[in-house]
This record gives C-alpha cells, sequence and structure tokens, in this order.
C-alpha cells in the first residue's frame, strides 16, 4: 500500500487530494497544526482512513516526527497562507510559512532519507503568481517570474528551492505551478466563492449586497478536484519536472458576477455590487492565463469543468447550504 504525507490537509486541496490519493488505496496522512483545529473533523468524516499527524511548517523537529509517523512514498506541501490579501498584512509570517516552510520541509526529507531523496517523491504547490505583472501571455513553464504580492515572492523562493534541491540533491521534486482553482469547498476569502455565498444569500434575501474591489481582473479558474489529479500524476512520471496546470480561458470579476447571478436567475447585477476601495490590493495582478501543453501531453491531464459548470455548481452548493441556515 503506497503511503502519502499530505501538508494543508485541512485546505480545499488538501481535502480533494485526500479523496483522490484514498481512492487509489493509498494510506494517506495528512497534517494538520495547532492544539484543537475545527477543520480536523470535517476531513476525518470525508476521509475515514486517513490519520492525522501533527505538525507545522515553521517548526523542523515537527516536520521530522511527521515523517518518521508517515514514512511516506510522496510528500504533497500544500500547507501555505495562501491568501494573497493577507499577505501584505502578514508578510513576514507569509515569508517562513510559504516560502521558508518548503525548504524546512526539503531539509526534513533530505535528513529523514539521510540523503537518499530519490526515495520520496515531493510535490510542491506553486502558483500562477509568481508570473505577477506577466512577461508573456499565457504563462508557461519558461515564462520569467514577476511576483508582485509577498505571497508571490515567497512562493517563487519555494520554487526555486524545489527545482534546487532536484538539482543539487536528486530530489524527485515537482513544482505545479497551478493556476486558480475553485469548488464549493473554497475558502469563503477567496472572490469566487464570496460571490457564490453572496449570490446565494441575496437570492434568499439573508443579504442586501456584495462588497468588492477590483473587477477587472482577470484569472484562469478551474476545478480544484481537476487539479490535484495533475497533481497526482506528476509524481507518477519516471522524472520529475514542472507543470503549468490551468484551462487556458480567462475571465474578469464582471463575468463572474454575471455568471453567478444567472445562475439564480437575476440579470442585473449591477445593483447588488458595491466597490470598496479598501479591498483594491497595494499591487495587482491583472490578467493570468495558463498554457498547460505540457501536463496535457506528458501526464495526459486535461480539465473537465469549464468556469460556467464550476460557477454554477459553487451557488448550487452555496444555495443549499444558505437554505439551511434560513
Ligand atoms: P487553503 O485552503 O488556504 O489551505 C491552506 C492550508 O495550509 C490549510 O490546511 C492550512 O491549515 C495550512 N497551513 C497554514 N499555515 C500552516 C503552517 N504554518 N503549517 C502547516 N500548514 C499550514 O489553500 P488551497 O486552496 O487548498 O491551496 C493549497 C496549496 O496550493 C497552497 O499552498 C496554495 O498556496 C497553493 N495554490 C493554491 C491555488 C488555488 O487556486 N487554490 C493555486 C495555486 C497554488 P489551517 O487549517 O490550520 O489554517
Ligand atoms: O482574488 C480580485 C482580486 O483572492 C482574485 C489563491 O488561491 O489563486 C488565489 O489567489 C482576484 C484578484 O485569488 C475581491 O483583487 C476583487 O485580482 O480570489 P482571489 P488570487 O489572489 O488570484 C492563486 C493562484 C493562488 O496561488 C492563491 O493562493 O479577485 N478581487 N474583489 C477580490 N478578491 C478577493 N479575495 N476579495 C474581494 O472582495
Amino acid at each position: 500500500m503506497p503511503r502519502a504525507l499530505i501538508t494543508g490537509i485541512t485546505g480545499q486541496d488538501g481535502i480533494y487530494l485526500a479523496e483522490l490519493l484514498a481512492s487509489k488505496g493509498y494510506q494517506v496522512f495528512g497534517m494538520a497544526r495547532g492544539q484543537s483545529n475545527p477543520k480536523v473533523s470535517t476531513v476525518e468524516q470525508l476521509v475515514p482512513s486517513i490519520e492525522i499527524v501533527q505538525g507545522d511548517l515553521t517548526d523542523l523537529p515537527s516536520l521530522l516526527s511527521a515523517l518518521e509517523m508517515a514514512q511516506p512514498d510522496e510528500v504533497y506541501n500544500l500547507g501555505a497562507i495562501s491568501f494573497v490579501g493577507l499577505s501584505w498584512k502578514q508578510a513576514e509570517l507569509t515569508g517562513e510559512v510559504t516560502g521558508v516552510g518548503v525548504l524546512r520541509l526539503l531539509e526534513a526529507i533530505r535528513i529523514h532519507t539521510q540523503n537518499d531523496m530519490g526515495r520520496v517523491r515531493f510535490y510542491q504547490a506553486s502558483s500562477s503568481e509568481m508570473f505577477g505583472k506577466v512577461r508573456e501571455t499565457p504563462q508557461r513553464e519558461s515564462t520569467p517570474f514577476y511576483p508582485r504580492s509577498p505571497y508571490g515572492v515567497a512562493k517563487t523562493f519555494g520554487h526555486y528551492m524545489t527545482v534546487n534541491y532536484r538539482e543539487s540533491y536528486g530530489a524527485f521534486a515537482c513544482s505545479g505551478i497551478l493556476f486558480n482553482h475553485e469548488s464549493p469547498r473554497r475558502g469563503l476569502e477567496f472572490v469566487t466563492r464570496k460571490v457564490t455565498r453572496g449570490v446565494a444569500r441575496i437570492k434568499l434575501g439573508l443579504q442586501d449586497n456584495i462588497v468588492l474591489g477590483n473587477l477587472d481582473a482577470k484569472r484562469d479558474w478551474g476545478y480544484a478536484a481537476d487539479y490535484v489529479d495533475a497533481m497526482w500524476r506528476m509524481l507518477q512520471q519516471p522524472t520529475p519536472t514542472d507543470y503549468v496546470v490551468a484551462t487556458g480561458v480567462a475571465h474578469s470579476i464582471e463575468d463572474l458576477l454575471v455568471a453567478a447571478f444567472a445562475a439564480v436567475g437575476i440579470e442585473d447585477w449591477r445593483s447588488y455590487v458595491v466597490q470598496d476601495q479598501r479591498l483594491m490590493r497595494p499591487a495587482e495582478v491583472d490578467h493570468l492565463v495558463g498554457d498547460s501543453t505540457r501536463a496535457r501531453e506528458e501526464l495526459g491531464w486535461s480539465p473537465t469543468v469549464d468556469f460556467d459548470q464550476l460557477i454554477e455548481m459553487m451557488v448550487e452548493s452555496d444555495m443549499e447550504a444558505e437554505s439551511v441556515r434560513q
């Protein structure tokens, strides 16, 4: 039975990946932090076979203990402070967790394997935010990085550390440069979920409007369950490398609003949206769209859910959840 350790198990991707690996017959170990993390019980309900281990990406001894407990064949590093907006407010912590945390985990694997790093396959959750102020469109593996937030800078550090451990120590380390991916399990702080939940609550008469920042930014949004499948495929390849994972189609926040309100039969979305300057970011990433040709050709990966289906699925799920609260 293959064994996998997932950091960030309580996050959106952690749960989808744990479900996928458990369905493939893996023994899955999920690393959770904190002395009483309320999200752990949700993970245990959704993936009953999971074993939770304690650990924090800012604490090397806890990473060594997690590896000792799990004895993994594969490690997926999904743990991070992942909200770009927060990364300006807690830049140092973001650097510690999202950036140096990657180095700590790679070092822990090096120590755990006694320098035989090739025997543990490692996935790093890199991000399209590394492209930031984009140097070319669409963005691919060879596109130079120009991060625009402390989060993007920290992810760029983690990305290059992953490449460096591959080149220095022969680590089987892959960096997945994933574009935005969403689902009904997306955190409420991210724009898609803020909109789909807001739309459901407006439809049900529980909320008057949705307060947003920049409506012009464009993102390449895909479905999280599709994207964790690409993570697993990367670690099954004969040689490790980096892959862009994206749908190749970009939409603006306005497109998102049109689609989400349309899903509940509201055409006049502008009446329900208020813009607030305080939600504008100090430096914005205007337009991301990925070219995932390598992932499609080498991994045989392709997205199964398009933008309209994704937003409809999220609105429907929020309608159900909010109806119960009514
Ligand atoms: P998410 O829902 O925000 O989950 C982040 C996870 O990291 C949570 O489980 C969180 O645990 C954990 N974490 C936070 N601080 C930690 C620490 N000090 N030590 C250990 N774990 C810690 O993120 P996601 O959407 O699932 O994304 C998964 C990964 O992919 C992240 O690294 C993210 O940056 C990256 N990524 C995401 C996207 C996307 O569109 N979703 C795109 C590209 C890359 P708590 O529950 O304890 O807070
Ligand atoms: O913002 C704009 C905002 O916070 C998307 C993370 O998973 O994907 C995610 O990062 C856009 C930005 O995601 C609001 O200015 C407008 O242009 O949903 P978001 P993100 O910053 O793209 C990448 C790939 C990751 O790696 C990250 O971990 O939406 N926007 N008004 C808003 N965004 C938010 N959150 N809230 C608003 O009110």
